[in-house]
């Protein structure tokens, strides 16, 4: 039996409706999809909290002021902003905000708040893991160890990390998080974004493209969405070259995949470590069937201290929202 802070979102779901301790003098909140239970109770604080997923009635749809809105959902646009005309505000659970159509949010006026911040760390941690992971092969090591064949034989020598220059795409929050800490990590770094970093030291390169010939690593952290779908495609992975590692810890819709699992296959690179899927949670049985691809269940922030922070952010910019009409974070696009 889990623990309730252990409770998965998947659990949550299963559950029967709950008592809701509603206090009805709360501003009426919709969450479109289960979040942590200790987010779910900040929520419950500050809100009379509505769940979309047990089935909400037109008319209660009508009053909503305010929407929890996240990954774990569906994307959010105006098919169901038509059935909310009193929203003002959707908040965020994510930095990334790929999952709402931001185009009909500014139409209808509302504010879109994201967790700016509070995940840079975290994600960059586990971005250097997956890297390390990667290259030194670290779950076939382990495999190794657990199926007995250590026994038998040594786990042959693996690539490095020795000697390879690392280039960052997008060199936002997040990216520098990853720079500050391969920095100490004796490599040369470079990296391409859009514009100027004020007091970035590494050299930036005008196109994915020209970093990517330039280095072999290619580490990739912009935001998802129409503007960066499939911004590494065949053309990128065939400059990285056949020594190059790509770590994709954006979104999915960033890296063309059929193009990436072929590039694996024909060695036109040597490994990639994905924390993030074109159709997540669904993984190509092509890609799995890889002995040099490293998966992971889209878990760049997935920590309890960290999914703590995120909440308690979705849910104070909620809160400031109803108390003083300013939300948080909003997103630059919803900026008064
Ligand atoms: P951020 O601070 O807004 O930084 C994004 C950076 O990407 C900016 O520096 C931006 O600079 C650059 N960028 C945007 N479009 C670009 C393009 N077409 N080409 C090159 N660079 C581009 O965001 P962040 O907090 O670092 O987060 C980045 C993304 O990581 C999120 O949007 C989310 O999708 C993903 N993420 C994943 C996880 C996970 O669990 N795997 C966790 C958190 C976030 P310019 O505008 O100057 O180009
Ligand atoms: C979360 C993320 O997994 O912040 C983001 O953009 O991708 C992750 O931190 C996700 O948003 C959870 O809904």
């Amino acid at each position: 039996m889990a623990l309730p802070e252990q409770r998965s979102t998947a659990d949550i779901r299963r559950e029967p409706p709950g008592v809701t301790l509603a206090n009805p003098a709360l501003p009426p909140v919709l969450v479109a999809a289960p979040l942590p239970p200790f987010t779910m109770a900040a929520l419950d604080a500050v809100a009379t909290v509505h769940r979309l997923w047990e089935g909400v009635d037109q008319d209660t749809m009508a009053g909503i002021r305010g929407m929890a809105a996240s990954t774990l959902a569906g994307p959010v646009g105006e098919v169901l902003f038509a059935r909310m005309p009193a929203l003002e505000i959707v908040a965020n659970f994510g930095v990334g905000y790929d999952n709402i159509d931001i185009a009909a949010a500014v139409a209808r006026g509302l504010v879109v708040t994201n967790t700016a911040g509070v995940l840079d760390e975290e994600v960059a941690d586990l971005t250097i893991a997956l890297l390390l992971a990667t290259i030194r092969r670290l779950p076939a090591a382990e495999r190794h160890v657990r199926e007995g064949h250590w026994l038998e034989q040594a786990f042959p020598l693996s690539p490095s990390l020795r000697g390879r220059r690392v280039g960052i795409v997008g060199l936002g929050g997040i990216g520098k998080a990853i720079a500050r800490r391969l920095t100490g990590f004796a490599v040369d770094l470079a990296w391409h974004g859009r514009s100027e970093q004020p007091g970035a030291p590494w050299p930036r390169y005008p196109s994915v493209e020209a970093l990517a010939a330039a280095c072999d690593v290619l580490i990739v952290i912009v935001p998802g969405g129409l503007a960066t779908r499939h911004l590494i495609d065949a053309r990128v992975l065939a400059a990285l070259g056949a020594d190059g590692v790509l770590i994709n810890v954006s979104r999915g819709s960033v890296v063309d995949e059929a193009a990436l699992i072929e590039a694996l296959q024909q060695g036109t690179i040597l490994a990639a470590g994905l924390d993030v899927f074109e159709h997540e949670p669904r993984v190509p049985e092509a890609l799995l069937a890889l002995g040099n691809v490293v998966v992971l269940p889209h878990i760049g922030s997935a920590s309890l201290v960290t999914r703590r922070a995120m909440g308690q952010m979705m849910v104070d910019n909620l809160a400031a929202w109803f108390a003083t009409g300013q939300a948080l974070t909003p997103v630059p696009e919803t900026r008064g």
